[in-house]
């Protein structure tokens, strides 16, 4: 891709080498409603800059690929009427309809291989579905096939979550648990899987990280961070609400990529709110490592230089 729009933060960031994080922005397009779609995107922005890193919010204006939006065009995206949810299938139909589009897990990936960054923060990737037979986010092959360490909050429940970390062991994608051996699962701490390592500080993932790709693999790292105790539910709470929400998906005829906006703001509704607070603390925690995993590997880089 050879049409690229870098904002002036970025560009800055890449050509004095400091650290980057990526922001994907479907969430801002599809996962939460307005206004706390755009105060959410800021807050992340400025959870990275807080931990020493630039912010490269990745998005679709008029059909170009943007690496950081700039206070305008975030603005812009966040309301924009009839925004395109861009997997990397899609890229090809925002270009050319030159619409305007969030990036999701997948398509921010994409974009962060073409811009060479490496270090992504999002809420929680997509995977395995329950409701549907064949449904598998695409972000599970993006995170089979672009090198990177991706900082999540684990798969959202709405997921078969069993399911979806098969796929990733088949997909040789490493999962971390930060500080936890028991996978994630959005909204809760816990889920009952197990993650395939325990790491616990920013350095021993980025150490972690070079090991893997020294080994010749070209898969994601997939760190999961558990959401703040403080505003995390428990999956015996969640699980009902989980429930009620895929049957109503199901009986509405709910399908492909409408299937996860659908969820979360229903959701929303049934947990009169909780479960958008749970989602912002996360979204904010680990914007937050991210910045920090970025800092740690670009001292790690410049060590190897030297
Ligand atoms: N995490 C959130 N909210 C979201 C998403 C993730 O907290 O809206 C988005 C991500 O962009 C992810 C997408 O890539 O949902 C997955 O969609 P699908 O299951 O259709 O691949
Ligand atoms: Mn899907």
């Amino acid at each position: 891709m050879d049409d690229i729009y870098k904002s002036s933060d970025v560009n800055r960031a890449m050509r004095a080498n400091l650290p980057i994080v990526a922001l994907e922005s479907t969430v801002i397009t599809h996962g939460l409603p307005r206004p706390q779609n755009l105060q959410l995107a800021r807050d992340m922005e400025r959870a990275v800059r807080e931990e020493g890193a630039t912010a490269a919010t990745v998005a679709f204006l008029d059909g170009q690929l943007h690496i950081g939006l700039n206070e305008n065009e975030l603005e812009r995206l966040a309301n924009e009427k009839e925004p395109h949810k861009v997997g990397p299938r899609d890229f090809a139909t925002v270009i050319i309809e030159e619409a305007c589009g969030g990036t999701t897990v997948a398509g921010t990936m994409l974009a962060c291989k073409h811009a060479g960054i490496k270090v992504f923060a999002t809420g929680g990737i997509g995977g395995v579905h329950r409701e549907s037979s064949f449904d598998i986010s695409a972000d599970l092959q993006a995170l089979a096939t672009i090198p990177m360490i991706v900082v999540c909050a684990g798969a959202k429940a709405i997921l078969d979550l069993p399911a979806t970390l098969e796929y990733l062991e088949t997909m040789n994608v490493p999962v971390v648990g930060y500080g936890t051996d028991d996978f994630p699962s959005f909204y809760s701490r816990e889920s009952g899987l197990d993650v395939s390592a325990k790491l616990e500080s920013p350095e021993e993932i980025v150490e972690f990280a070079r090991a893997h790709w020294s080994a010749g693999l070209q898969s994601a790292v997939l760190v999961a961070n558990p959401v703040p105790a403080g505003e995390a539910i428990p999956k015996s709470e969640m699980e009902p609400v989980i429930e009620k929400a895929s049957k109503e998906a199901k009986e509405k005829g709910i399908h492909g990529q409408e299937v996860t906006p659908f969820l979360l703001q229903r959701i929303n509704e049934l947990t009169k709110g909780k479960s958008m607070r749970a989602n912002l603390a996360l979204l904010l925690n680990n914007a937050q490592l991210a910045a920090r995993i970025a800092r740690a590997l670009r001292t790690s880089e410049r060590r190897k230089a030297a």
